[in-house]
């Protein structure tokens, strides 16, 4: 047998240890993008073989999630995690019956397109109560003692595809807001607001790859940078994290 060199095995030896480097930076690099908890990403819980839920809540104001924003964007309304987190992208998991639960703790803002009064693609509950349409609110507040909504929503929630996605998508629902009179009677991090409406709705993704938008379509800033030309979608409403962000369908 021929013997090799000692600079052989050193060779060996330093190509092993190379190797080795470069994928601990590898994954130390690409864990910051999948890991629990990463910044701007909130995560779907699983609670079973295909089924998840994720939980997020709407404020009037950006104290909770964004507290550290300048001054224009902390008074912008805004989406947070359920943590009350702040985050730009939903993970949630492939083929699966996904529940959303949000906490509305916004009062309604007139929408500008009745389309989105509608609950589309999807069955929705305001407070445990079958809803359709923002319409249906009169009476589930006259069935509800001590508990009245807003007659219009303070945000939707909106999920489409991508243009030529594969997997197409459209799913929205109103997020009935609080009553403009109800007492502020919640502290949220020092932060008072009212008694949250619980809007809750389900949808089934699509294979892991797939990336969705998510958006809010009832113009909710303020009326400098939300309803006043050429404001219309700007301010809040197009700001990745306060009304706008993606969801990315993906194994975790
Ligand atoms: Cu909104």
């Amino acid at each position: 047998m021929r013997k090799h060199s000692s600079g052989f095995y050193i060779g060996i030896v330093v190509t092993l240890i190379l190797g080795f480097g470069l994928v601990t930076l590898l994954a130390l690099l690409f864990r910051t993008d999948v890991g629990e908890g990463a910044s701007g990403v909130v995560k779907a819980t699983i609670t079973g073989p295909n089924t998840a839920t994720l939980n997020l809540a709407t404020y009037p104001d950006s104290q909770v999630c964004h507290a550290d924003a300048g001054a224009q964007e902390v008074a912008w309304v805004t989406y947070c995690a359920g943590d009350n987190s702040a985050f730009e992208q939903i993970q949630l998991p492939p083929n699966s019956l996904i529940t959303v639960n949000i906490k509305q703790y916004d009062s309604g803002t007139t929408l500008v397109n009745d389309y989105f009064a509608q609950v589309r693609g999807t069955t929705a509950t305001l407070d445990g109560k079958p809803f359709s349409n923002i319409s249906d609110v009169a009476s589930i507040s006259k069935n509800t003692p001590g508990h009245t909504f807003s007659a219009d929503p303070g945000h939707t929630f909106t999920i489409q595809s991508a243009p030529n996605s594969t997997y197409p998508i459209f799913v929205s629902v109103p997020l009935i807001g609080v009553d403009s009179n109800a007492p502020a009677n919640v502290n949220i991090n020092g932060n008072m607001y009212p008694t949250p409406n619980i809007i809750s709705f389900q949808f089934r993704t699509g294979p892991a790859g797939t990336v969705y938008l998510w958006h809010c379509y009832d113009p909710c800033g303020d009326t400098q940078y939300a309803r006043n030309p050429p404001f219309g979608f700007s301010g809040p409403m197009w700001t990745l994290g306060y009304m706008a962000g993606t969801i990315a369908v993906t194994n975790y």
